[in-house]
């Protein structure tokens, strides 16, 4: 059998388990998780290499995590959903992940609506099964999403528990295509380090403040200068009022400390280096509805303008 390669999109609810399935099937962690919902605010991607072994063939799989659907109401609402649509573009396979503990409800359609508009061959995954005590719960689950979209694999799971991932994988290859290897061999991700020191100071953003700080706060690295020994790393955190900058400050500056230690120890076990973290905290009023700003957050769109930038200044 040839080799086997992909893209494949999760695709679910906000907070239904998409981070945290990606990053157990990953071995990694590429993307932050909280229980608040729309931690997850642009597309994520993993890549798994199973190496070719007795029985079983080898394969690259590209996951793909996206913000959980919702009906968006802001600029940044509205940017979280075309990374959504962006990611089912031409993916193999989408991985439809339900949380078992909630039921159906009207909300849920808007995302099996994108199923079936895309039309790609889909998984229903039906996540957080270590709540749930009686498995055969399951059964009217499975025939009630059944009816609304005809699901090639139906696989319970636990991210978090990582009950049932080795089935999973084993089904997904055999849902690929042949293909080449995507990426080389040693790549986990593609998101750069940079976004990441971002994202892992807003997670201990999103894990200690509560009512709307987390959703109205964000975070730009302005300097990241890697050495082999140390990282010199300056970032913002950018919240809507002065109130929310007070909490995100706290007194005697404890609250942002907080925060820095906490983000600058998994930043060093990322890099690998000690890491030097500076952190400020800005207020820029109704920067979710301000398009231009969003825009300026996707790190995708950083890149370019650099790479702009640093062209223009050989020219010159
Ligand atoms: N009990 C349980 N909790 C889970 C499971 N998967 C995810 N969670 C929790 O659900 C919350 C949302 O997870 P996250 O991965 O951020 O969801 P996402 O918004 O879909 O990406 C977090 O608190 C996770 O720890 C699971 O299999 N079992
Ligand atoms: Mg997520």
């Amino acid at each position: 059998m040839p080799f086997r390669s992909g893209f494949v999109c999760i695709l679910g609810r906000p907070n239904a388990g998409k981070s945290t399935l990606l990053n157990a099937l990953v071995g990694e962690k590429l993307a932050i998780v909280s229980p608040k919902p729309q931690t997850t605010r642009n597309r994520i991607q993993g890549i798994i290499n199973i190496p070719k072994q007795k029985g079983r063939d080898g394969a690259q799989i590209v996951l793909i995590d996206t913000p959980g659907v919702h009906k968006p109401d802001s600029s940044l609402g509205r940017k979280m959903m075309v990374e959504v649509r962006e990611a089912l573009e031409g993916c193999d396979l989408v991985l439809m992940i339900m949380d078992v503990t909630h039921r159906f409800d009207p909300r849920d359609q808007f995302a099996f609506d994108l199923v079936k508009q895309s039309g790609t061959k889909a998984f229903l995954i039906l996540n957080k099964v270590d709540l749930i005590r009686e498995k055969s719960k399951l059964l009217p689950m499975i025939e009630e999403y059944g009816k609304r979209y005809d699901f090639h694999e139906v696989v319970p799971i636990s991210a978090l528990k990582r009950n049932g991932l080795d089935t999973l994988l084993d089904l997904i290859m055999k849902a690929l295509p042949a293909g080449p290897a995507y990426f080389p061999e040693d790549q986990v991700t593609d998101q750069p380090a940079r976004f990441m020191a971002a994202e892992i100071v807003r997670e201990q953003v999103l894990l200690n403040t509560k009512e709307e700080i987390p959703y109205a706060a964000t975070v730009i690295v302005d300097s990241f200068e890697e050495g082999p020994k140390l990282t010199r790393i300056a970032a913002t955190i950018y919240c809507e009022r002065e109130g929310q900058k007070g909490i995100l400050v706290g007194r005697g500056g404890q609250m942002l400390k907080k925060i820095g230690t906490a983000a600058r120890l998994q930043i060093e076990r990322m890099l690998g280096t000690k890491v030097f973290l500076e952190l400020y905290v800005k207020v820029e009023p109704g920067w979710r509805d301000s398009r231009a700003f969003v825009e300026e957050l996707d790190w995708r769109r950083q890149l370019e303008h650099r790479m702009v930038e640093q062209s223009g200044e050989r020219i010159n």
